[in-house]
């Protein structure tokens, strides 16, 4: 008997020495490369290093951009696509900036395609054509701030060609913009309650429908600053540039 069991056992141990591992091996190998990939690809694409310029169009975007990232003021054209650089802050910092464009059927998509890797917004606004465009300016911008994607970033608007006799202040586009965004959340509710919103990534702003809006009622860093990029004053912007 006891001779019998020492025999199945050999064969056992000789039939285990006789596996090859290799395959299998190289299947797990193969394996968690992939998943090490995967999770970097992953965190690539989350990390925040990006300062968005957006906002509606022509309202000096590029041309900030061109005198941020490359040093001089340049004659600019309606945008098509978007224009990447860097700009250096006084203390050393590089700072990877996007600028895109802000034609209508653009800028949403151009948005979405960058919120995920945006550090910061600056949202640039003509200050001269801003009352005329108040519905899109506040409805673009209601589209930023609600967005879960970009609701814990700052964002800056930048009130622009502050140089010309007929710009609003920031302090007046501001309310603007508060009076204005009441409308676009009606609006944003009615078409919410007429579609499936359950899969939406847009939150609702402010405190309640019954209560105007008001930006401090938003937990989100925002500030107004003044800007004339044609006049290169644009400190506000490069103080806060300094923070990130
Ligand atoms: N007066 C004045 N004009 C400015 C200022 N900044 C830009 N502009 C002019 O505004 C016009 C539009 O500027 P762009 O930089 O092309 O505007 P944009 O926001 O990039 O526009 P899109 O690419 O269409 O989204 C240009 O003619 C600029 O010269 C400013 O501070 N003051
Ligand atoms: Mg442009």
């Amino acid at each position: 008997m006891e001779k019998m069991n020492r025999k199945s056992s050999a064969k056992a141990s000789i039939k285990l020495s006789e596996i090859n591992y290799t395959p299998v091996l190289i299947a797990l190998a193969v394996v968690l490369l992939t998943l090490v990939i995967l999770f970097l690809w992953k965190r690539k694409k989350t990390v925040r290093s990006a300062v968005l310029f957006t906002g509606l169009c022509d309202s000096g975007k590029t041309f900030l951009f061109t005198h941020l990232c490359l040093g001089e003021g340049r004659e600019t054209f309606t945008s098509i696509k978007e224009n990447v650089g860097n700009y250096r802050t006084d203390k050393g910092h590089e700072l990877k900036v996007v600028d895109v464009p802000g034609h209508e059927r653009l800028r949403g998509k151009f948005f979405d395609e960058y919120k995920n890797i945006a550090k910061a917004i600056v949202y640039m606004v003509d200050s001269v054509t801003v009352q005329k465009d108040i519905r899109d300016v506040a409805d673009f911008l209601y589209t930023i701030l609600a967005d879960k994607a970009t609701s814990k970033i700052p964002v800056v608007v930048l009130c622009n060609k502050q140089d010309e006799t007929l710009a609003k202040s920031e302090t007046a586009i501001k309310s603007m913009l508060e009076k204005e965004i009441n409308i676009v959340r009606q609006t944003r509710k009615s078409q919410l309650q007429s579609v499936d919103n359950s899969s939406s990534s847009e939150t609702f702003l402010g405190k309640s429908m019954g209560v105007e809006f008001e930006f401090g009622q938003i937990g989100q860093r925002i500030r107004f600053v003044p800007c004339s990029a044609k006049d290169e004053k644009y400190d506000g912007l490069t103080t806060f540039l300094e923070t990130l």
